[in-house]
């Protein structure tokens, strides 16, 4: 195993930032377009008043999703972020269609989350071209410097998010915008500020997001029941947390959903 593919400049960017963009491309356009191919059967899946947003946490149950989240290059870049022992826990989809009002109101995912320490990372894998047009996503940068800050009920009834940062916690002016090709990845702080605007464009915007959380991370089980850990790195010398299985079927839903700290009615702050 080699000890993570990151450079020590980018290393030092991401300490400073709380963000990664400009990373080697983790799947070939042949291999995007075979994941984007699929992703329909695991839509399928859904619910009536579902929407893709509830597809969360269906690595669990969905090869295709396991296969992603196990996917060595990725983990080799985490490595540079987490160190060698890691665990993948969560991922989610957000896909906004093409001329989509939907928009991700600005937060810190560390809100959301029962965990502790802060020290998780996101991936968010793009499965289609992604810049301002199509909404992509926003971030502040060094925003992850300053702790977790207080959130409220988001006033956009658009966003597909519930929560987010009070306007003028942070400068608008500061946001960098994302660009990703399909297949590329950008990977963010758990306390780093982001969001996204709409998709007015003629193009779909869809990215999955994926976190992985150093071993160190306790998740509290009393909010969140249902966690488990995929261990990707190095050992697990903590033992805090349930361990997930590889699951059988390419497609398939979890019987339980995840559980935020908002969604169990609990102000971390
Ligand atoms: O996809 C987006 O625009 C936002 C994603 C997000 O909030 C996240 O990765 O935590």
């Amino acid at each position: 195993m080699m000890n993570g593919a990151l450079s020590a400049e980018q290393k030092d960017f991401y300490r400073r930032n709380g963000y990664l963009i400009a990373l080697p491309s983790i799947y070939s356009l042949d291999e995007m377009w075979l994941l984007s191919s699929e992703l329909p059967s695991l839509l399928a899946l859904l619910r009536p008043g579902e929407t893709a947003k509830d597809i969360r946490e269906w690595h669990k149950t969905s090869n295709y999703l396991y296969e992603i989240i196990m996917n060595q290059k990725i983990h080799d870049l985490v490595e540079g972020i987490l160190g060698p022992n890691f665990y993948c826990w969560a991922s989610s989809f957000f896909i906004k269609e093409l001329f989509s009002s939907s928009t991700v109101g600005r937060h810190q995912d560390a809100y959301y989350w029962p965990m502790h320490p802060n020290n998780s990372a996101t991936i968010w894998l793009a499965f289609d071209d992604v810049e301002e047009e199509n909404g992509g996503m926003k971030v502040v940068p060094g925003s992850h410097l300053h702790g977790v800050i207080k959130h409220r009920r988001s006033s956009q009834t658009k966003s597909i998010l519930t929560l987010e940062l009070e306007s003028g916690t942070f400068s608008e002016a500061d946001a960098i915008q994302f660009r990703l090709k399909a297949g590329e990845i950008s990977i963010h702080d758990d306390r780093r500020v982001h969001g996204s605007p709409s998709n007015p464009s003629p193009r779909r915007r869809a990215g999955l997001t994926i976190r992985y959380s150093g071993t160190n991370v306790k998740n509290d089980l009393s909010v969140n029941p249902n966690f488990k850990a995929y261990l990707c790195c190095g050992v697990d010398e903590y033992h805090h947390n349930p361990v997930g299985q590889k699951p059988v079927e390419r497609f398939a839903r979890p019987s339980f959903k995840a559980v935020s700290n908002e969604e169990a009615g609990v102000d971390p702050k």
